[in-house]
């Protein structure tokens, strides 16, 4: 990988020598930190160049972003691994920093890429798109070592932590504000326990998360005061508190990540949860707040106040989305519940409400949850699991979207996701045949059961 960051960073400072720079990167934390190193690695080299945030990498974007080909340098961040068929015809060279699947065979000449795929050793070189940044960043000049604590958020922002590579483990060592602490992975690890058990999602804990008398019985049990942070705890009531969790866990999730590392980051002189900081970056952007996120990511004062009411403004607009999806309308079936919210609630927290009622008691443990919320001319669809045991959600909605698409294959929808959460975008119109098709497959899921 090494090899290829030199050579690329050669090439980029050559292509870039007369010429201004466009960064193009995702909108999630990893691709908010991604444009976070860019920029400050631009402006040390005091270099002009601009920037947009974009949600997906569409044809439409693409084509658009092309023509400013051979006048400027286009860098892709945590994305465009996947889009090579739209650079066959170039104007000249290209960078992408990513790690996302690659079709290799797409490659060509003026495409300069970073890609931990594109290594014979994935487990040792994988990392976010952050990582990618950096790691050029890092060898156009060692003073960018100090922007390694964004790769370490990039790589939380991806969930990248419980299997550290080593080249992650680099980021880490290069980050002189960044402190590790082994325990319970329940965040944020700065605030106390009492609201981080109750909010805690993964781990879940049947019982405590979202029970706010569980909690404190739980808390009684070990003997440790609801007002302590997890990062307050002391050796032996640390392990006293994850017997406790463990003791109300299942098999399967005692496998998931209960324990592992809490990464506490100095960050504008205080000691933060990067959990947390990849949350609020990441609720900032999808509220379409990106240039206050990549700001905040920077250091800057007045960015982080806005963040701040941003996030809060975040979290208030979930408790809304919250109380507006219990007293909907919902179509209740055998073991699921469809909740078309419609224009109700936002497209980006439709996911997170979902993932929230799950989690709420409200329903009974393998109930399948459906959420759908309009995005413009399209429709976000999420399904959640509540609890921990039940039927593949991904496999399940890749089944639903067979039957939708009942033979036409011109109807193109792609799912994405895993076990207990998924999702996909539809056509507007297609909303009551989407509906349809959920009620039929739905109804077979029960039976089997
Ligand atoms: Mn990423």
């Amino acid at each position: 990988m090494l090899k290829e960051v030199k050579r690329v960073t050669k090439e980029f400072l050559e292509a870039i020598k007369d010429k201004p720079v466009r960064i193009i990167s995702h909108y999630d934390t990893d691709g908010i930190t991604s444009a976070a190193i860019l920029t400050k690695t631009l402006q040390r080299l005091d270099k002009k160049f601009t920037l947009r945030i974009v949600k997906s990498l569409d044809r439409e974007i693409l084509e658009k972003e092309l023509l400013r080909q051979p006048k400027e340098i286009l860098v892709f961040s945590d994305l465009a691994s996947g889009s090579l068929e739209y650079f066959q015809n170039l104007k000249g060279p290209i960078f992408i920093l990513d790690h996302h699947e690659i079709d290799k065979t797409k490659l060509n000449a003026n495409i300069n890429i970073i890609n931990p795929h594109l290594t014979n050793k994935l487990e040792e070189n994988n990392c976010s798109g952050a990582g990618a940044c950096y790691l050029l960043s890092k060898e156009i000049s060692e003073k960018n070592k100090d922007l390694s604590y964004l790769a370490v958020i990039g790589m939380i922002g991806d969930r990248q932590e419980s299997n550290l590579s080593k080249i992650n483990q680099q980021f880490i060592k290069d980050s002189e504000n960044l402190q590790i602490k082994k325990g319970l992975i329940l965040y944020p690890a700065t605030r106390p326990l009492r609201r981080a058990l109750e909010y805690s999602t993964s781990p879940y804990i049947p019982g405590v998360t979202g029970n706010g008398p569980g909690v404190i019985n739980l808390l009684r049990e070990v003997d440790i005061s609801a007002g302590k942070s997890l990062l307050e705890l002391s050796k032996e009531e640390m392990s006293r508190l994850i017997t406790a969790v463990m003791m109300r866990q299942s098999k399967k999730e005692k496998q998931k990540d209960t324990i592992g590392n809490l990464y506490i980051l100095k960050f504008f002189n205080t000691q933060e949860d990067v959990r947390e900081i990849s949350t609020l970056i990441n609720s900032c952007s999808r509220l379409g707040f990106s240039d206050v996120a990549v700001s905040y990511c920077l250091g800057n004062e007045k960015a982080k106040e806005r963040a701040m009411e941003i996030y809060t403004n975040y979290r208030q607009e979930l408790v809304s989305g919250l109380r507006v999806a219990e007293k909907m309308n919902k179509i209740d079936g055998k073991g699921f519940v469809i909740l078309n919210a419609k224009d109700q609630i936002k497209d980006v927290i439709v996911g997170t409400i979902c993932s929230m009622l799950s989690s709420s008691q409200t329903y009974e443990e393998g109930t399948i949850l459906i959420g759908m919320a309009y995005n413009k001319d399209k429709i976000k669809v999420s399904a959640r699991m509540v609890g921990r045991e039940g039927r593949n959600l991904k496999e399940f909605l890749e089944k639903t979207i067979i039957t939708f698409k009942n033979g036409d294959s011109r109807v193109n929808v792609e799912v994405g996701g895993h076990h207990f959460a998924a999702g996909c975008l539809l056509d507007k119109d297609r909303e009551e045949d989407f509906i349809e098709a959920l009620k039929k497959n739905l109804e077979v899921e029960i039976m089997k059961v």
